[in-house]
């Protein structure tokens, strides 16, 4: 049995978050663990509160777990604190996780906050350089590669940038863009092109399907381009079919 931790934010809508996580690892059927770093306040219309889990109740959740229980592989979303990065980070390292699946949560797609500006020097410090593949979105590769990206070529010169801070693989998302919406992932050697049509709508919770489909993939032992691949099929699949849950007009998977 594979076994795979979200350590991530929780969201009561669950179509994010931690929650959406296991909902993956069950559909894609490995064994799913999940440990809250942060907690919000939301439904379908956005969110409305954040709050870090206390440091010292984080630290000894993942002393506990981690000194029983071995992953396969490890995702983390939205983590907030500088103070909670710096522990998800020394824990990794720790406990030598190789398969680190980093999603760069920084808003959320209502423009809310998921980490805090002090954070993101420790998310790139600390974070990065433990990590198998970090997986930003246009706008989060802009911020950490310091740079605005309007072309492919941008697009290039930024995931540069990214693996100078430690990853072995950047994959940055194209959903923002305007024209192809195609993902590249990028090893510093070459670069993979993965694209799938573009969907209608607005939907929650794609970048959290995204990286946990990610980390089971790796955790089955998939070479990453093989894991990215299949990842991608899967959200497609969830993107087809997603509906309204709520009152809010983002659309949630059927998971
Ligand atoms: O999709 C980004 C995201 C990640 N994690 C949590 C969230 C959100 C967006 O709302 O709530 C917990």
């Amino acid at each position: 049995m594979r076994k795979v931790l979200s350590i991530a934010g929780s969201d009561p809508s669950s179509g994010a978050g931690i929650q959406v996580d296991l909902k993956t690892f069950h559909a894609l059927r490995v064994f799913g663990m999940a440990l809250p770093a942060a907690l919000t306040i939301q439904n379908s219309r956005g969110v409305f509160g954040v709050k870090g889990v206390a440091p010292g109740i984080l630290s000894k959740q993942l002393d506990t777990l981690l000194s029983d229980i071995k992953p396969d592989a490890v995702k983390t979303g939205m983590l907030l604190t500088k103070q909670n990065i710096e522990i998800v980070a020394k824990t990794i390292y720790k406990f030598a996780i190789k398969d680190l699946v980093i999603d760069p949560v920084l808003k959320s797609s209502s423009g809310k906050p998921l980490l805090q500006p002090t954070a993101l020097i420790s998310l790139i410090k600390k974070l990065f350089p433990l990590a198998m593949i970090v997986t930003p979105n246009i706008p989060e590769a802009e911020i950490l590669a310091g740079m605005s990206i309007t072309s492919a070529g941008d697009m290039d010169y930024a995931a540069g940038r990214i693996l100078d801070q430690g990853p072995t693989y950047v994959l940055i998302k194209g959903g923002h863009r305007i024209g192809p919406a195609a993902d590249m992932l990028y090893d510093g050697k070459s670069v993979h092109s993965f694209s799938t049509p573009r969907r209608r709508g607005e939907f929650h919770g794609t970048g959290c399907v995204l990286s946990s489909a990610i980390a089971v993939f790796i955790a089955r032992g998939l070479p990453v381009e093989k894991a990215v691949g299949k990842a991608k099929q899967f959200v497609d699949k969830m993107l087809k079919t997603a509906e309204p849950v709520g009152r809010g007009k983002t659309k949630y998977f059927p998971l």
